[in-house]
């Protein structure tokens, strides 16, 4: 019998969306007189309903070439240092306390302050975005995020006309995060971006996934995604960002300079030291799919880089 297998791109869009945010979204749009679809205004009243922010309203401007991963595969396949090297560091991330969790901003801004993360969500508003995701190891997902624009964090912050870069730094605690007992890593982990890159609109600061809060081991309560870039540029658990005239010194650059930069932009025609990037594997599939310049967000993206040609922007 022949039976026609869809690609895992072919699915429809609707399939491709977790059950539980496909459904309330449903719910929310057919209860709503007047809310069009797409709409990124959901009315308070129906916000409250639901019981609070998750899940958040979907920005359809962001589409996948490829099916959601299920949280199934994503969700216990991750890089977690402080947690451990493994990739199944779920069980020992449920030592994470996120609450409370305030999130401090300082360096060259009008005035340094900090700012409980709940303030901060009903201060900015929540949107859901799909967006993929490539780690320098050379696996990949595409994730359904829930979080806002990074630049809305950098309008709040005031920074001053010296600040050059904003760097972020995740939490310090050997007694909650057994990782950061070996003296092996420059912690805590600390990443960057220019001015510029904060600014695009794809820099999203993510607080949730999947419809709901985001679980410990994906780098609750708050975390960055810069898709275009390599995972781990995409900071987990973050207590402070800082903006600076100097470049920070990133964990994974202290750590092997050589082979984890400051920019670290995808590109499939750069290999690591140690092994190609042409070629990614998809989590929770057997597919080995082409990596793609920026991982697919050259149209957003390549523009910052003009100009920093001599800089070494891939790896
Ligand atoms: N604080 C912190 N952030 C981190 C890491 C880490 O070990 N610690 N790992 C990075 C790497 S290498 C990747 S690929 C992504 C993984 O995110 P995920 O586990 O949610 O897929 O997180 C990044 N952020
Ligand atoms: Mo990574």
């Amino acid at each position: 019998m022949l039976i026609k297998r869809r690609r895992a791109w072919e699915i429809p869009e609707h399939l491709a969306t977790p059950e539980s945010v496909f459904l309330s979204r449903r719910a929310l749009l057919g209860g709503a007189a007047g809310l069009a679809a797409g709409s990124l205004v959901a009315p308070r009243a129906l916000l409250a309903a639901e019981g609070g922010l998750y899940p958040a309203p979907r920005n359809p401007a962001y589409t996948l070439d490829r099916a959601v991963t299920p949280e199934r595969f994503s969700g216990d396949y991750n890089n977690f240092y402080e947690f451990g090297t493994s990739k199944s560091v779920l069980p020992a991330a449920n030592a994470l306390k996120t609450s409370p969790w305030t999130v401090k901003i300082d360096g060259l801004v009008e005035k340094p302050f900090e700012i409980g993360v709940e303030d901060l969500i009903r201060k900015v508003g929540l949107e859901e975005r799909l967006y993929r995701h490539r780690c320098v190891e050379a696996w990949s997902m595409a994730v359904p995020w829930t979080g806002f624009p990074l630049s809305k964090l950098v309008a709040l912050a005031k920074p001053a006309a010296g600040a050059q870069y904003v760097q972020f730094q995740t939490f310090l605690d050997k007694s909650m995060a057994p990782g950061q007992r070996s003296f092996f890593y420059p912690w805590p982990y600390l990443e960057g971006l220019t001015m510029a890159e904060a600014g695009n609109d794809l820099a999203f600061l993510v607080t949730g996934v999947y419809g709901k809060p985001l679980p410990n081991q994906f780098g609750a309560p708050i975390r960055l995604a810069v898709p275009w870039k390599y995972g781990f540029k995409s900071i987990k658990s973050i207590v402070k960002v800082s903006f600076t005239a100097e470049r920070p010194k990133t964990f994974w650059e202290g750590l092997q300079a050589a082979e984890y930069g400051f920019w670290a932009n995808v590109n499939p025609a750069v290999p690591h030291p140690r092994w190609s990037q042409a070629t990614e594997r998809v989590l929770g599939t057997n597919e080995r799919v082409p990596t793609l310049i920026y991982n697919g967000y050259g149209d957003q993206v390549a523009d910052l880089y003009k100009g920093l040609e001599k800089e070494r922007l891939f790896v």
